[in-house]
Order: structure tokens, then sequence, then C-alpha cells
């Protein structure tokens, strides 16, 4: 543990806290207000040490990396601050005493759900592991009113609230009036000539106060506070309601609103890209305002600005951040008077560029004409970039239109922002091995052939301080028992676990904790779902963003082909099977809401049917997000990661089931590859085409889908099944936009896979009947999972790409 906990004065505190907070007894508080004041107490712990690290950051004139992205899924910070103190097991006594169960005032706090997924969910784990590995770093982003929306279901349907989670006020946060910003929006650009040299001056425009507010992120054990500053907006001026000038009034409420809107809220989409002007209001607003205050900061320290690339990196989380490259090109020039060659040598020993899809539908391309009217400085700068990146194409391939065709950043009246962050940066990485290899020699095969030095791979991670001390403190305490704590901090050390997987009574304690996890999830089901699930039956779990490149329908469809076997085959027996599913549904995403639909029809139909007697339940779970995936994660039995091979960038995921003890059923795609060369592929159920043999099929233009609906009796019912009224007797027609998506084209080879899937999955069933080979199987998969740590990932960043010097804290008490 850290420097001494005190206690006593940890439950004064608390008792105060409520007392100048909400004027009442701690015994008359809600459970909200007592959480609110636990977290006020807790932030008196950790505001010396926030202060400490940035002093000795200074002090050191360290190097610095500011994670630009428009993402951070945060999840909840009261537990995880504890865990990253060391201070969980006292404070969970200190309030046991004041008649508080620790678990239930987590419960209270909203998850901080700004991000749609794993690209959001990636940073808040590599904001973990850079302050516990004591690196200087800070994530910057938007301060959404409201973040990711709440899911309900209703009659089976997806339907979206707000999430306002901001409503109770947020404890942790910090508000930095006195590091407010302009951002500038609009108008036009005039040339001013000094001294022989144009200036650009952008005039007529709309400008918004960026104001910073700022939440710690600790580094487990070793007292590094780093930030995560998120922008909110302001409007610049005062309302004047005494002015006399109707265009002064008018411009006066016009930015009111503007201020308002930038920042309302999250979009809602992930992989794909829709082109709002909003959206795009809200990349230069964040972008702006956090390369403003990053050149600020440098100067207090720094007189020369050519140091720039030596004391701070720009890490580009996907193309969103991208208008960074020319932010800061405008900064450098206008404001620091550098000529063009300077800046630019500058800004691209700056930026890096982290991409996370192959996706075309998730590619950003903004219109010219709204990307000039929005940012008409920035778009001059990008204009001058790819003026200048055209005549290096043209010099390296002369008569070549192709490769300009396919490099420009200014191509068909779009700006293209992909070209745009390779143009700008010194490095662009992939997330998972195979990924970066997509991207070298299919997708990005041009940029790559013209600077192969310039790209590299980082495979992805996750925290295990969250995903596994947090998540699953059953399972922690049991390996800190055999193998030490080491692995809280360095999770190769799971690996000595290996020693204990044909051991049977450890195999027993595993399994066991597997039960007690299994237990607490089915508890969470039934007051959520109100589903009665048998823990004894395996947990198959797929929880993701609905998308169908993830190819939930493929999941669903063998659930009803299950069904089917059950009902029609006499000789046909399974093991029992819990089928989980938690996905959101972007709004707009029609097809992604029907598959929700129909998971949700089966469910109702499998669920109430007795004659199969429990063989299969399905069940949904309302409003995925991180807090209960902490839950359900630990829970599971079987991990499914059956995306269409060559389209999921990485996953994260699936290492989060790995550590937990669940093996993977996948195809061969993202880092599911990985896992499988750390586990053996004999720990894993590996299906389905390769992503070579999809891309050579999308190459030939597809393949025929109706030759498997002919000659597969088994996929021709489940199909016939989703337009016969099977499972929607009030509207036979109400799936047959699904079924018409897989037996035209079947663009994500759902047919394709479906009998290789089905027999993955039969193995499963067998492999689970095998007690001892699964429990070995279970344990083989969490004493592997060590290089899945976002730890890993996040020192190879630093090494490599960001060239960071590790920093100690001390508190000098
Ligand atoms: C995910 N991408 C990848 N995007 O799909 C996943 N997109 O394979 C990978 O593991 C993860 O990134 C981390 O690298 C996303 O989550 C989005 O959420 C997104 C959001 C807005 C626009 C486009």
């Amino acid at each position: 543990m850290l420097a001494d906990f005190d206690k006593e004065g940890f439950k004064k505190e608390v008792i105060t806290n409520v007392k100048t907070l909400f004027r009442k007894p701690i015994e008359e508080a809600t459970p909200q207000q007592v959480f609110q004041a636990v977290s006020y107490a807790v932030k008196d712990d950790i505001i010396d040490r926030w202060i400490a690290t940035h002093k000795e950051y200074e002090k050191k004139n360290v190097k610095t990396v500011y994670y630009l992205s428009m993402e951070f899924l945060m999840g909840r910070a009261l537990g995880n601050n504890l865990i990253n103190l060391t201070y969980y097991d006292a404070v969970k006594e200190a309030l046991d005493e004041l008649g508080f169960d620790l678990n239930f005032i987590e419960d209270q706090e909203p998850d901080a759900a700004l991000g749609n997924g794993g690209l959001g969910r990636l940073a808040a784990c590599f904001l973990d592991s850079l302050a516990t590995l004591g690196y200087p770093a800070y994530g910057c982003g938007i301060r959404y009113k409201y973040g990711m929306f709440k899911q309900g279901i209703k009659d089976g349907y997806q339907v979206e609230m707000p999430d306002d989670w901001l409503k109770d006020g947020n404890p942790f946060e910090v508000k930095r009036s006195e590091y407010a910003v302009e951002v500038k929006f609009g108008g036009y650009v005039r040339v001013e000539n000094k001294n022989g040299r144009n200036y650009f001056i952008q005039d007529g425009y709309q400008s918004v106060r960026a104001v910073p507010y700022d939440l710690p992120v600790i580094g487990y054990g070793n007292n590094v506070v780093n930030t995560l500053r998120i922008w909110d907006a302001e409007a610049i001026q005062e309302f004047c309601l005494d002015s006399f000038d109707k265009g002064e009034y008018e411009k006066a409420v016009e930015q009111q609103n503007l201020a308002k809107t930038i920042v309302e809220v999250l979009y809602p989409n992930d992989n794909h890209y829709a082109g709002k002007e909003l959206r795009l209001r809200q990349q230069y607003f964040f972008i702006s305002a956090s390369v403003q205050r990053a050149i600020l900061k440098f100067k207090e320290l720094n007189k020369d600005i050519h140091k720039l690339p030596e004391k701070v990196t720009f890490q580009m989380n996907d193309t969103h951040p991208t208008v960074a490259v020319a932010e800061l090109m405008r900064i450098l020039m206008d404001e620091e008077g550098l000529e063009w060659d300077d800046a630019w040598d500058i800004t691209t020993r700056t930026c890096a560029y982290t991409n996370h899809t192959i996706m075309a539908e998730a590619l950003e391309k903004w219109p010219i004409e709204l990307f000039s009217r929005l940012l008409p400085r920035i778009y001059q700068i990008v204009e001058e970039i790819n003026r200048r990146f055209v005549l290096k194409i043209q010099e390296m391939y002369p008569g070549n239109q192709d490769k300009v065709k396919n490099m420009a950043v200014l191509y068909d009246g779009q700006v293209k922002m992909a070209h745009l962050a390779i143009a700008g940066s010194y490095s662009v990485n992939g997330v998972a091995a195979l990924h970066t290899k997509i991207l070298e020699e299919r997708e990005l095969k041009d940029f790559y052939e013209m600077r192969p030095e310039q790209f590299n791979n980082k495979t992805n991670g996750i925290t295990q301080r969250r995903f596994l001390l947090h998540a699953n403190p059953l399972l922690a305490n049991w390996i800190t028992d055999k193998i030490g704590d080491e692995w809280i901090t360095n999770l190769s050390h799971l690996k000595k676990l290996k020693v204990y997987v044909n051991d049977e009574k450890c195999q027993h304690e595993f399994m066991n904790i597997k039960y007690q996890n299994k237990i607490r999830l089915a508890k969470y089901i039934k007051e959520h779902n109100n589903v009665d699930v048998d823990p004894r039956s395996i947990f198959d779990v797929q929880v993701k963003r609905l998308h169908e490149y993830k190819r939930q329908l493929l999941n669903i469809l063998h659930v009803m082909h299950l069904y089917n076997r059950l009902k029609t085959e006499p000789e046909f027996d399974m093991y029992p099977r819990t089928f989980i599913f938690g996905a959101k549904a972007s709004a707009g995403y029609k097809r992604a809401k029907l598959i929700i639909k129909l998971i949700n029809s089966v469910a109702d139909v499998v669920n109430n049917d007795a004659s199969i007697e429990g063989k299969i339940k399905v069940v949904f779970i309302e409003n995925y997000r991180v807090s209960n995936a902490e839950i359900i994660f630990a829970a599971a039995d079987v991990s499914e990661q059956i995306s269409t091979a060559s389209r999921e960038a990485s996953g994260t995921g699936n290492m989060k089931f790995m550590l937990n003890g669940a093996p993977t059923l996948g195809t061969m795609d993202g880092a599911n590859v990985e896992i499988v060369e750390e586990v053996g592929i004999e720990n894993a159920f590996i299906f389905g085409l390769s992503a070579e043999e999809v891309m050579k099929y999308e190459r030939e233009g597809g393949y025929n889908p109706m030759d498997i609906y002919n000659n597969n009796q088994a996929v021709r019912r489940v199909l016939t099944q989703l337009i016969d009224g099977t499972y929607a007797s009030d509207d036979p027609d109400r799936f047959r936009d699904l079924y018409d998506s897989l037996t035209k084209e079947d663009v994500y080879f759902i047919l394709k896979d479906f009998d290789s899937y089905a027999e993955a999955q039969q193995k499963v069933d067998k492999a689970y009947q095998d007690e001892k080979g699964w429990a070995k199987m279970a344990m083989l998969n969490t004493a592997c999972a060590g290089k899945f740590s976002s730890d890993r990932t996040i020192e190879e960043y630093a090494k490599e790409i960001w060239k960071l010097k590790k920093v100690k804290v001390s508190l000098d008490k």
C-alpha cells in the first residue's frame, strides 16, 4: 500500500463531507450523497500526488505525449481510483464501519461513457498504463454533456435515452478556467503584409471559449497522477442584453448557441462516418484548444520552438483528430512566425497517427465546400500541404496519375483525413499484426511503398487493473496467492500459473471461482432482465457494439439451428448453454437494430419453451457498458469473437475474456491471431474463412450465397424461419431485410462460415463436458494473457514512437 492510509481520518472526512455538501448527518444521506462524500475524500488523497507529479514533470522538463482522442470510455472512477491508490480494501473496511457497502456505493456512480466502444476504451486503458508506468502524458478530449446513449429494450426493440452523466456533478473533475483559450470558426482570411512578410488573419469569424476540465488518472501504487483534460465550450462574450446594436446582439446569441451545441453530445457511431458539420466542429474545437494549450505550456519551459519534437508528441487516435496537423502548422506560421519548410519539419516530427479500421464506410472524407467554409485558414494550409505532397508523389512516380489519385489529400472535392494524417506524421501504426499487414499490403499500400519506415504495428492491450484486479477480485486474490502480486504491474508473470494447470486441486479452485462469478452475473440478469439462468450451464458470451461485420447474426442463427435440432432430432442432445448478448446499435443503423429485435424474439420463443428443458437460454443484457462489462467478462466460459476475417482491426474484448479464463471461439481475425499464437490453437475454437480467403473472394466480386441456400438444409431452414413468422407471428415480414441481406449478397460471409461455426460450437459442447480438460484450457488462457496488457503496448509506443522517459514521483510528507 502507498503511504499510510488514515482510516479514522478518512471516516471523519466522509462524515464532514456529507455535512458540508448536503447539510445533513450521514445517517440521512442518500446513497448518491454518500458516493459524492466518499469521492471527495478520495480526491483529497489524489490532489497532493497530482501536484507533486506535475511539479516533477516541470522540474525535469520531460517529453510529454498528448493522446488526442474524440473518445475516452472511462467507465466509473471511484473503484478504479481506490484500486490504483492501493486503498481499496482499507476504504472498504472504513465504509463497513460506517455501515456502508463499498460495492453498493460504487454502483451509485454513472459511467463516464465518453466513447462508443473499442477505440474509446483503448484510450482509457492507455491512460491507466501511462500513469502506472510513470510516463508523462495528457489525454485530450471533449467534455460531452451527454455521453453514449443509455439503451433500453422495449418489446424487444432498442430505445435510446439521453445519458445525463453530469446531472449530480462529477466529484473528481477540476475546472481550470485559467487555461481557457479561444477557438475560431468561419469568416474569411485576410492577408496583411508587414516588413515584407505576409500574415494571414482570420476575420468575420464566430468563436467559442474552450474551458478545460481536468480528471486525475492515477498510476498503480506509484504516486503518479496524470491528467485527462476534457474541453467544455462557453460563449465568448457574456450575453449582452442591453446591447442596442442588433448585429452585435444576434452575434452574441449565435455564439451562445454555437458553444452549447458543440459539446452537447457524443456521436454514437462506431466504425461509421456520417459527415455531419457539427462533428467537424467538435474535431477542430478540441484539437485547436489542446494544441494551443500544449504550445503555451511548452513555451513556459522552452525558448526555441524548434525543440518542440524533442518535448512533445501528438498521438492521433484514428483520423478524428487529424486537423491537428494543420492546426499545428497554423500556430507555427501565423503565431510563431516560422516559414513553411521549418514549420512542416517540426510538425511532421511531432505528429503520429494510429489507424483503427480498414472499413471503407468509416473513412473520413470531408466535402471541401464544408471544410473550407468552417475552417478557412486551416483549409488554405491543407491545400498547400496537398500541393507539395502531390509534387513529391509526381517526383517519385513521374506520370503515374494513379498514385496521385490514391494518395492526394484533396481529391474529388474531398479532404481525405487519413491521407492528411499520413502526410503529416512520422509514424503510422495499426493495432494488431494482421491489421498492420493488411494496411501495408492493401489499404495503404502506396503510402507504405513510398515510406515503409513510417509504418509499424502496436498490438492493442487492456489494463489488468480494471479488468482483473477490480472486476474479478476472487480470481485476482487466487492468482496472487499462487504467484505473488507482481502480475498487477507486469502481466507476463501470469505465465507462472502454467505449473498449476494440471493440478486437480487448482483446477477445482479455478472453476469454482468461475462458478461464483457466474452466480454474480446470474443475479444481475435476474435483477435486470427477470430471466432465470442456470450458473451450471455454459455461459457463452458475445458483448461488443452491434455491427454486421461482428456477426451477431451468425451467432443467433446458430442458436435457432440448435433449437431446431432439439425440437426435431430425438437423438440430439447438448450441454445446457446460456447465450448472452450485449450490444448497442447506432441510433440510425436500421439493420443492426433489427438484429437486436431478432435476438430478443428468439429469446422469447426459446426461453419459454418448456419442452427443451432449459437446454438453451438466450439473454440480451440491456445497456452494455464498462461497468457491467466488468461483471460479464469475469463470468464467461466462452468468448465469441466471430467477425468476418480481415474486418476487426484488433478487438480488445477478446483479451478481457482471455484474461478471465474464457477460451476464444473465433475467426483468425485481428488480435485473435495473436491470442491463438500465445495460448495454442488447441486451447481455442477457431473456424471460418481466413482473411486471405475473404479478400480473395472480394477481389473476385463476392460469392453466391444461393449455392449454400440450395445445398444446405440446416441453413435453408433457419433462413426460412426468418420470413415464416416463427419468430414474428404478428408480422412475418419483420425480418425480411435480414433474409434478403443474407440471400442476395451476404457481404459478411455469414452463410459461408455457418457450417464451420456450427462445428466449432460442437467442439465447445464436447470440450466443456471434459471437466479437467476444460479447467486446464481456461487456466491456460489466463496464464497466457500476459502479452495483452496495455502496459506492454504502451512500453512499445513509448520506446519506439514517443521516446518518452519514465518519471518517479515521491511524496515528501
Ligand atoms: C475499434 N474501432 C476497432 N471505432 O473496430 C477494433 N469509429 O477492432 C479495435 O480493437 C479498437 O478500435 C481499438 O483499436 C472503433 O471502436 C469507433 O468506435 C469509431 C468511432 C467513431 C468513428 C469511427
